[in-house]
């Protein structure tokens, strides 16, 4: 079938109004699976829906595209799906086609005025294409074409470092090794990917807390938790497997307490769409308390939390603080107790907008509970104090010793479905020095030891004009990068950009001066390279590594694995006689898992351990053996100045955070059903009491203009054309939809440390619409 076939303009209709229904109280029950099914179909059928979703995490399936939730152990026997989960599967699935025909129909500059949902949905890319210097169209290019052009930039080079390598969170473990192994043979750590707009500020958060920068529980850890805090997270949509873990774990008579601006479905109440009473009844309620929270005002209710545990061991000593663990394990912890006795409660009932019952209540439960568990994602990263908020809930667990021990620890749960694995392979622009020796050891290769850019330090050196080629292993760039103008600007600067993709995006329209997109298997297709049926592997946000293996008839025979495009512009750059022998690797993943496992701390035996049933476990010594990695071998408590986020008069905080019908820059569709907000996606959420304060009207249309006051002065960013939507927030907070509002994000508006960008609280003012 060609493109024309599949009527894609009136089944791609976008819609035109806002539709405000109920905001839902649960998450999943009945209409999870109907959604599920029905997008299932639409895509690719009721033949391949059902191939692909009884492969779906199973033992000799493929793992989930959708989230990094691990599956619970011993579990890959029977179906363990989520609506996401078949609705990601179903877009990678998806029977619709973008071919050489459709970029003949269509102008690169006609395809920039589509939407992302219009984009997304047209289908899976079918062959590599080139867009020449000057040229309006791609065209199709043949593999080996391809890779001379990209060879040609290296040669044209003065520096390796002209090169950047961006890895979104999808790839495997193999093709992300050797991508990593790619870019430090040419000489470069210019290794910029997802994460550094995503968990980075965990990891720099935790590496100096813990000194490793992944989460310390397991799916058992959290079952048998007595007190479970979950932060800036909504898992009801993003991490749905989750609220079967939450449901056992408040089944087994956990506290849940939901500590978020917004009163997310997902966290009130679930009915297991996999059960009789998820189907009838009323499903289990999930969050025994709800803290809602002002936007960026974690930080002051941990500490404010930290400072009533300290006032009630003053009281009665001896009864909340772990003291045995504080002297054998952590640091800091004077400078620590110096700063908790300065803490003006006031102040933190301001910074958070709670009240101070709700503190204390947190507070007690904490001190009362043996088992803790801290879970958290964007919510607590995308903050210009994110790094300073992830220690500080790090701290109040210290102080109770709720590391290392059964039911208690710290959860970072991670989006993509392989981004932990693809930094544990090396996609990192400043991996250690003991990683790079094993590394050039292995492949008698010389990897550089300057740290090379991160994400927005990436667009800044294309700013300054210093990037000849941009190759992506996947992954939308100029719609998740912040300041999408500033950023396809900064991409038009180079000579030349690659993206390796399933489907078609944005990032294929911010070209360079010319640009190439390799069409590439997915998680679920069947790979068979160099003659044979590979496997890949992947790491979920629990440390837990395990097989992949798609079995879907792949969109075209054109397409390529990652590992076979990986090794074969290795081969076409590097040449033939280079120290690693790209061309064998290509065929045989095994070779390629064999010199992991020597590379790697934890992957001892790879092949024979992966292919156990549930996989293996990657060590991780604060959770196993209350061991800390860090410099000075303990636990460290940090003591950073308090910091939280105000709201200047006649301006609101946005947040701008995804809709229950997307996966990242991928649209599914307009129906944000938790929410009840559906038909359109350009909305802005804000509280009643800000719309009348500001003289607006709730459904008014409204242009959105960003304030950020950097090191050149005042800098405005606008988008157009939002419908205001009255939405329980709180009053000073507003949300609105992640990428639409990305132009706003200033690329200078980043977290300390970490550098990521602050998509959560963005200083914005509104304006009547000018159309
Ligand atoms: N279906 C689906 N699944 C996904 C994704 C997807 O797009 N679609 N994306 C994947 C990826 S890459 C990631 S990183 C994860 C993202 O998973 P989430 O982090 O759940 O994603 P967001 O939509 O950004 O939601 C942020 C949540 O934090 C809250 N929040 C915002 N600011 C604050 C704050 O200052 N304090 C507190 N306490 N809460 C705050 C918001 O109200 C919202 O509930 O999901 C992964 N899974
Ligand atoms: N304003 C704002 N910006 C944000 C965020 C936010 O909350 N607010 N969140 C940030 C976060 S947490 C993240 S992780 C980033 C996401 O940033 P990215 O990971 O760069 O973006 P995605 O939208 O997940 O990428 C989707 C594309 O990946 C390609 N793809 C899918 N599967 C595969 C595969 O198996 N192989 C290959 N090679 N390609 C594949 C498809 O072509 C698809 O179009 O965005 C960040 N940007
Ligand atoms: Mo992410």
């Amino acid at each position: 079938m060609t493109h024309s076939d599949h009527g894609h303009d009136h089944s791609i209709a976008e819609p035109e109004d806002v539709h405000i229904g109920h905001v839902k109280h649960y998450a999943a029950g009945v209409p999870a699976v109907a959604v599920a099914l029905k997008r299932g179909f639409e895509q690719m059928g009721p033949v391949r829906t059902t191939r692909a979703l009884l492969k779906l995490n199973q033992r000799e399936g493929f793992d989930c595209p959708g989230c990094a939730w691990p599956e619970t152990p011993g579990h890959r026997k029977h179906a363990e799906f989520c609506e996401n989960g078949a609705k990601a599967v179903a877009e990678e699935a998806t029977t619709r086609q973008v071919g050489p025909d459709f970029f003949a129909d269509h102008a690169v500059a006609d395809l920039r005025t589509r939407s992302s949902y219009w984009l997304s949905q047209q289908g899976r890319l079918t062959h590599p294409m080139y867009l020449a210097p000057g040229d309006t169209h791609y065209r199709p290019v043949d593999w080996d074409e391809a890779n001379r052009l990209i060879a040609a930039e290296f040669a044209a080079m003065t520096t390796p470092d002209e090169a950047v390598f961006y890895t979104s969170g999808r790839t495997s473990n193999e093709a992300a090794f050797l991508y990593q192994l790619f870019a430090r043979s040419v000489g470069t750590n210019n290794l910029p990917d997802c994460s550094n707009m995503c968990h980075e500020s965990s990891g720099t958060a935790l590496g100096d807390a813990i000194g490793i920068g992944k989460g310390s529980v397991t799916v058992p850890d959290l079952e048998v938790a007595d007190l479970i805090i979950i932060a800036g997270q909504n898992p009801g949509t993003n991490h749905p497997r989750m609220l079967s873990t939450l449901e056992k774990a408040k089944h087994n008579g956990a506290r849940i307490v939901a500590v978020n601006p917004l009163p997310e479905a997902g966290l009130m109440r679930f009915k297991d769409p996999q059960k009789v009473g998820g189907v009838v009844g009323q499903g289990t309620r999930l969050a025994d308390d709800f803290l809602q929270i002002r936007l960026g005002g974690d930080m002051a209710l941990f500490r404010g939390v930290a400072k009533l545990l300290l006032d009630a061991e003053n009281a009665s000593p001896g009864t909340v603080f772990d003291h045995d663990f504080l002297t054998a394990h952590c640091a800091g912890l004077d400078e620590y107790l110096d700063v908790l006795a300065d803490v003006d409660l006031d102040e933190i009932v301001t910074a958070t907008g709670l009240s101070r019952a709700q503190i204390e209540d947190l507070a007690t439960a904490i001190a009362t509970s043996d088992r803790v568990v801290l879970c958290w994602a964007m919510g607590l990263t995308q903050h210009r104090h994110a790094v300073a908020t992830i220690a500080e809930g790090t701290n109040v667990l210290l102080l109770r010793g709720m590391i290392g021990k059964p039911g208690a620890g710290l959860c970072p749960v991670r989006g993509h479905s392989n981004v932990q694995g693809d930094r544990t392979m090396g996609i990192w622009e400043k991996m250690p020095e003991s990683f790079l020796s094993a590394l050039d050891r292995e492949f008698g290769i010389d990897s550089p030891r300057d740290h090379g850019h991160d994400t927005v330090a990436s667009i800044e050196a294309m700013q300054r004009g210093e990037i000849r080629l941009f190759v992506a292993m996947g992954g939308n760039f100029v719609s998740a990068a912040p300041d999408s103008a500033a950023t396809a600007a900064a991409l038009a600067s180079c000579a030349l950009t690659v993206n390796v993709s399933t489907k078609l995006n944005e990032s294929h329209l911010a070209t360079g001066r010319a640009a190439l997109i390799l069409p590439t298997l997915g998680r679920t297709d069947r790979d068979v390279t160099g003659g044979v049926r590979q496997q890949v592997s992947v790491e979920d946000s629990m440390s837990v590594v395990h097989l992949s293996r798609g079995s879907l008839k792949p969109a075209s025979t054109e397409l390529r694995s990652e590992v076979a495009i990986i090794c074969d512009l290795a081969t076409a750059v590097l040449g033939t006689s280079h120290s690693v022998d790209w061309q064998r690797l290509r065929g045989d993943y095994d070779a390629v898992r064999d010199h992991i496992s020597r590379v790697v701390p934890g992957f001892e035996d790879f092949n024979i351990r992966v292919r156990q049933s549930d996989g293996f476990v990657l060590p991780h010594p604060p959770r196993d053996r209350r061991e800390f990695t860090t410099a000075n071998g303990k636990a460290n408590l940090s003591a950073e100045p308090l910091d939280w986020v105000r709201t200047p008069p006649g301006r609101l905080v946005l947040q701008t955070l995804r809709s229950h019908d997307q996966y990242n820059t991928t649209i599914y569709g307009h129906d944000d059903r938790y929410r009840g907000i559906s038909g359109d996606r350009r909305v802005v959420m804000v509280n009643a009491a800000d719309i009348a304060a500001l003289g607006f009207l709730d459904r008014q249309r409204v242009d959105i203009i960003s304030e950020f006051d950097g090191p050149r002065g005042r800098e405005e960013r606008r988008v157009d054309g939002f419908t205001i939507v009255a939405y329980d927030t709180p009053t000073g907070n507003a949300a609105a939809y992640y990428p639409e509002t990305n132009p706003l994000v200033p690329l200078g508006a980043v977290a300390a440390r970490s550098n990521t960008p602050v998509s959560k609280a963005i200083i914005v003012r509104l304006e009547p619409a000018v159309d």
